[in-house]
């Protein structure tokens, strides 16, 4: 066999060799004289020749007959070309089928017709053959390195946490329950108390980037079921703008990576952020509701609806994407026991939302480490200590100051690729209705 190759690296350079490609039969045009098989692999597509008077009658016929989307190998000679779309074709020699793909395809991988998006789901392996989907999955696999990059250049460590646990920790309403042993488990909605007990640890820096599950019962366009949350906690910080300036700080660094180390793909997918010239706009949760107030919108709480018309007052305003809206009442953020209230206004607590052009991508603040303070929070918050004895105790025996954020991946990759559902950038998504495949 000739040299394997990639078909990303078949150019002019290499124009005269021999080489074998594997790939996806994406398209055949079959003339009289001459064939034209358009291959692909993960690092691009070319286009290989068939001269019917090179080869055997037989394999010319069975060569430009191959089903769409089997497996192929093709080896020949590399030849560059003014009329291949790539500047090179190969001038085929031999082709083997690896693996032939059944008639008819259930989706079409490079057709313009629009399809269901359930058909789509359904077919899923097939739909993220289309460029743009795995374009999609290859920018989210850069958003975690540049992530783990961040934290792990500001001293985070990475840490795992169990997904199957005893107590919820953000709210009842929407945790999966699991039989385990004969107990009632559950699957983790948060890692937030174990991220929290490793402050407790000493561990000071901590990130997960992890699956998070909640039984969302709505049907959004930004709800899964299961879904990827990174995680952070840091301890001795003395306000909540601390853990916000970290954040921006990270996903500045993931834009700006991006931009700079993955051109190609921002440009196919436009992925093009608004950045503020300075930091990201802060504005309190009261602030929000009066703002939209005065453009006459009438809101009592910042719901989905308000978010989106927040996120355009803001963006037109401040020119940027990005936008935290801060001081969170404690009637806002009820389940969160967790979160320390202002010194100055026990009715608001220190928590702020990172909004990414209208839509919560994260929530965080300071965290009340003050065993008797948190005690009363749990109390008021309707739940019962005794649930939470073990993260309790480690509040007992030294904690320092902490607070941290929960960022939802899906909804920042969302985002960046302007995709109008949260399951576009979920390769196998869950929701209510869908368990497979
Ligand atoms: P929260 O519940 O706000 O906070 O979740 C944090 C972020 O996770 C994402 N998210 C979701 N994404 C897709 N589908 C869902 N069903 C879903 N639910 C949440 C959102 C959201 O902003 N423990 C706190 C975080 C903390 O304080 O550190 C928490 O979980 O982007």
């Amino acid at each position: 066999m000739t040299k394997l190759v990639k078909i990303g690296d078949v150019n002019d350079k290499i124009d005269g060799n021999e080489v074998t490609i594997r790939g996806f039969l994406q398209d055949t045009r079959a003339l009289a004289k001459v064939s034209f098989l358009i291959i692909r692999d993960f690092t691009g597509i070319i286009q290989a020749v068939i001269k019917k008077d090179n080869t055997e009658h037989d394999k010319f016929k069975e060569w430009s007959s191959i089903p769409r989307e089997s497996v192929i190998e093709i080896s020949g000679t590399v030849k560059v070309s003014s009329e291949a779309k790539s500047g090179v074709e190969i001038i085929t020699k031999n082709v083997s089928v690896l693996s032939k793909a059944e008639i008819p395809l259930p989706i079409g991988i490079v057709d313009k017709v629009d399809v269901e998006f359930d058909t789509r789901l359904n077919n899923r392996f097939l739909d993220v053959r289309k460029e743009r989907n795995k374009d999609i999955f290859v920018t989210r696999s850069y958003v975690y390195k540049y992530i783990r990059e961040f934290l792990l250049d500001n001293g985070f460590i990475e840490i795992d946490t169990p997904k199957l646990v005893s107590q919820g920790a953000e709210g009842g309403a929407t945790l999966f329950s699991v039989d385990y042993f004969g107990k009632k488990a559950y699957l983790a909605q948060s890692p937030q108390l174990y991220k929290q007990m490793a402050m407790a640890a000493g561990l000071e820096k901590v990130f997960e980037l992890a699956h998070a599950f909640r039984a969302e019962p709505s049907d959004t366009v930004r709800h899964v079921t299961e879904f990827t949350s990174l995680d952070v906690e840091m301890s001795y910080i003395n306000s909540s703008e601390e853990v916000m300036n970290l954040l921006e700080k990270m996903t500045l660094y993931v834009i700006n990576n991006l931009r700079n180390k993955n051109p190609n793909l921002c440009e196919k997918l436009s992925i093009n952020v608004d950045l503020p010239q300075k930091e990201y706009p802060k504005i309190t949760y009261s602030e929000c509701l009066k703002i939209l107030s005065n453009e006459g919108f009438n809101f009592n709480e910042i719901d989905t609806e308000a978010e989106k018309k927040l996120g355009d007052i803001i963006s037109k305003k401040y020119r940027s994407d990005f936008f935290f809206i801060t001081e969170f009442p404690v009637r806002v953020k009820k389940g969160t026991f967790y979160a320390m209230r202002l010194e100055n206004n026990k009715d608001l607590t220190g928590y702020f939302d990172l909004e990414f052009r209208g839509m919560e991508i994260t929530s965080g603040g300071q965290r009340e480490h003050r065993i008797d303070k948190l005690l009363l929070q749990i109390e008021e918050a309707g739940l019962s200590k005794d649930s939470f004895k073990d993260y309790l105790n480690s509040f007992r025996y030294g904690m320092p100051s902490h607070g941290g954020f929960g960022f939802g991946v899906d909804r920042f990759v969302q985002q960046l690729v302007n995709a109008s559902n949260v399951r576009e950038v979920v390769m196998f998504p869950r929701d209510r209705y869908r368990l497979i495949p």
